[in-house]
């Protein structure tokens, strides 16, 4: 099973490209850099990767992200994602950064955004994989901090074809964001926004009539809302879930419990990504591998989930 899942064309819609950066490549960016990371090996910081919730990951995910400093070392953390993706058969992508998470150590915008954008030039050209960048805002930081940050970002207007919300959910509803997404829209960007990951469904609601995405990430805890869930499927509104994270993240205590197979046959427009792959255990396959493993899906409903992934592309 675990070949045909691989071998199955699919596209990823959910995927930090920090939370792709993999140990070895920590360490090598580390010494490259000379920066002192709190883990003495690759072991030691595997087995850090305990988690109990999303902020107990975020402080890992952001003391992990300090490593990467040159442009070049943003290229090398994309190709390594997409070279992932050659393997897996991920035809396309549309991967998130957080500049914020780089902007405020010191690192001018533009490192980032030039070292992101010609490797996925380069996945273009040298390995036929399509993609488009979407620029996340983080939440826990002030709607004004992303206004500047949206300002930074419109020089490079035709590197990224969406906004994003992310990390910390709780506390930090998306109406917070309301004025920096009109603005972002204005500019014709389209936008997306994690929601109903740990935050309620009344988060969800907030990001479809305040924030206008075009698509929810996560969006698990729409589940809980029958009256939102009807939305979500007579609009096709698609979801962009991540089994893995979710049971790393505690979201449900086993993958046994998760509700992804019953949202398909309901009829809801949901997708499998891998959110952090190197921090939550797996990439895209391995979490279509964990469904079949722990829920029983078939080969009916993976490519139904695949065939997914492509419908529910914005890029
Ligand atoms: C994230 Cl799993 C998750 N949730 C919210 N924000 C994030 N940033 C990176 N991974
Ligand atoms: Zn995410």
């Amino acid at each position: 099973m675990y070949n045909w899942l691989n071998d199955l064309p699919k596209a990823e819609l959910h995927l930090h490209l920090e939370g792709s950066l993999e140990p070895d490549l920590m360490f090598e960016l580390a010494q490259r850099n000379n920066i002192q990371l709190p883990w003495n090996s690759v072991d030691e910081v595997r087995s850090a990767y305990n988690f109990n919730n999303l902020q107990e990951f975020l402080d890992i995910y952001y003391q992990g992200a300090n490593v990467l400093q040159t442009e070049q070392d943003f290229y090398d953390l994309t190709m390594a994602y997409l070279k992932k993706c050659e393997e897996q058969n991920v035809l396309h992508v549309e991967p998130f950064f957080d500049p914020q998470t780089h902007t405020d150590r010191g690192i001018p915008f533009e490192v980032p955004m030039r070292g992101i954008s010609e490797a996925l030039a380069d996945a273009r050209d040298l390995m036929g994989i399509s993609s488009g960048l979407i620029l996340c805002f983080l939440r826990h930081l002030s709607e004004e901090q992303a206004f500047a940050t949206l300002e930074q970002a419109m020089p490079f207007r035709d590197q990224f074809f969406a906004v994003g919300l992310d990390s910390s959910e709780m506390g930090h509803p998306p109406v917070k964001f309301a004025n920096v997404f009109a603005k972002a829209r204005s500019e014709g960007l389209l936008a997306v926004a994690h929601a109903g990951e740990e935050g309620p469904p009344e988060y969800v609601w907030q990001a479809l009539d305040v924030l206008k995405v075009d698509r929810i990430d996560h969006g698990v805890r729409a589940w809980e809302d029958q009256k939102l869930v009807q939305r979500l499927i007579d609009e096709q509104i698609a979801l962009t879930v991540c089994p893995l994270s979710n049971t790393k993240l505690k979201v449900y205590e086993h993958m046994s419990e998760h509700p992804i197979l019953q949202m398909l046959e309901q009829g809801l427009l949901v997708t499998v990504n891998s959110d952090d792959p190197s921090y939550f255990g797996g990439y895209v396959t391995e979490n279509y591998m964990a469904l079949h493993e722990h829920l029983g899906m078939t080969k009916e409903q993976a490519e139904q989930l695949a065939a997914n992934s492509f419908k529910a592309r914005l890029a």
